[in-house]
């Protein structure tokens, strides 16, 4: 072999190292990226589900490993009269993620919001007895979680039910049975499903009050030999708000209080902040001026928000010892409920994947790293 022909082996063997180590590092994806520390979980649509979008799917097979049901499991959806359930949506839900290899999440069995119109009230519309209200909510919680068993990992088993202040959220769930109704809550997914996960789940949970009564709750449930496995911060957050500090000293507290946490439905508005929480029902008029981006996102306000998404994400790589989840709620930018909330009409930019289904900087940068 002459010196030209050796030089040309070596620089085509060079070559294709070059190549497929390039390829390779296309070929990662979040859920790579985070193997060994936490899911990555996307909240996904009945759209979704159908096979409707198939990029957002492909996006779906190389990024998360998890799902979660962005509606098709809120009681309204799938328990709408008291002797009628709709389950064709869930169980496509759950055969898909079943399909995808997706580790399964349950979202939600008690929840103020999306309520079935029956489910806490008589034929004249006043609040039921506590006796039928228990016997109501073990009747769902049973027939659901049962339904699942085996299929689903883990369970919102109750969605927001403290306020910001840590006081109760006055729903109809607790001006019937008072706090009680979390503990029974889950004391019937438990007896549904033995091996299920069961989680409480809430949005603001770096406001003190909130956190502070999120850790009573889960001794209380301890204390009372109840399973909880973990608690879902939503993560529905903005350019301007939560303090990451503040964040930080919400996962210290719930992890001193014995749970795993959850980043259950991550978020991040990147307009003009008109309401810090995420109660559906806080809604307002539209005005021009909060939307103040409808044709794209001005690179100074895209820097500043993947920065801050970066900044979230380290915190959570930090924290990946007691972090097993994080949940995007939704795949891409005209998915998300943050275009109609709380102004219907504008063009938000909160999730991690573009309208072209092109990732972020960010969640590049953290590929590539
Ligand atoms: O993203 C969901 C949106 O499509 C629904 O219209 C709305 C009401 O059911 O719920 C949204 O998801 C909420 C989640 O279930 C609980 N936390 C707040 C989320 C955003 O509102």
């Amino acid at each position: 072999m002459n010196i030209k022909t050796t030089t040309f082996i070596f620089s085509t063997l060079l070559l294709s190292a070059f190549l497929s180590s390039s390829c390779n590092a296309q070929e990662k994806g979040l859920k790579d990226v985070a193997q060994g520390k936490f899911l990555i979980g996307a909240a996904v649509n009945v759209n979704q589900v159908k096979g409707k979008d198939p990029k957002c799917i492909e996006l779906l097979d190389k990024h998360f490993n998890s799902i979660v049901a962005e509606n098709c499991m809120k009681s309204e959806e799938i328990h709408p009269q008291e002797n009628v359930y709709n389950f064709t949506e869930a169980d496509e839900f759950v055969n898909f993620g079943k399909k995808h290899n997706m580790t399964i999440i349950g979202h939600c069995l008690v929840w103020h919001s999306q309520l079935a119109k029956w489910f806490c009230v008589d034929k004249d519309g006043k609040n039921v007895s506590a006796d039928v209200l228990k016997k109501r909510l073990k009747d769902h919680i049973t027939t659901i979680v049962t339904r699942y068993k085996g299929q689903i990992k883990g369970w919102d088993v109750v969605n927001e039910a403290i306020e910001s202040d840590g006081s109760w959220r006055n729903s109809k769930f607790y001006q019937i049975l008072g706090e009680e109704f979390i503990p029974l809550a889950f004391q019937y997914a438990h007896e549904a499903d033995p091996d299920a996960e069961l989680y409480y789940n809430d949005y603001g949970m770096s406001d003190k009050g909130r956190r502070d009564s999120v850790v009573k709750l889960v001794k209380m449930l301890k204390d009372r030999g109840l399973r909880i496995d973990g608690v879902g911060m939503q993560c529905h957050v903005g350019l301007d708000y939560p303090e990451i500090t503040e964040f930080q000293k919400s996962v210290d507290a719930f992890k001193a209080a014995g749970v795993k946490i959850m980043i259950t439905e991550m978020d991040m508005s990147a307009l003009p902040t008109i309401n810090r929480g995420a109660n559906v029902a806080d809604k307002v008029e539209f005005e021009k001026k909060l939307n103040p981006y409808p044709n794209g996102l001005p690179e100074d306000v895209s820097a500043q928000w993947n920065n801050r998404m970066t900044e979230f994400f380290n915190l959570f790589f930090k924290n990946a010892d007691v972090i097993t989840r994080v949940t995007a709620w939704g795949v891409i930018d005209s998915d998300s409920w943050k275009n109609n909330w709380p102004m219907r009409g504008r063009v938000d930019y909160p999730l991690w994947f573009d309208r072209n289904y092109e990732p972020k900087p960010f969640v590049k940068d953290l590929i590539n790293k």
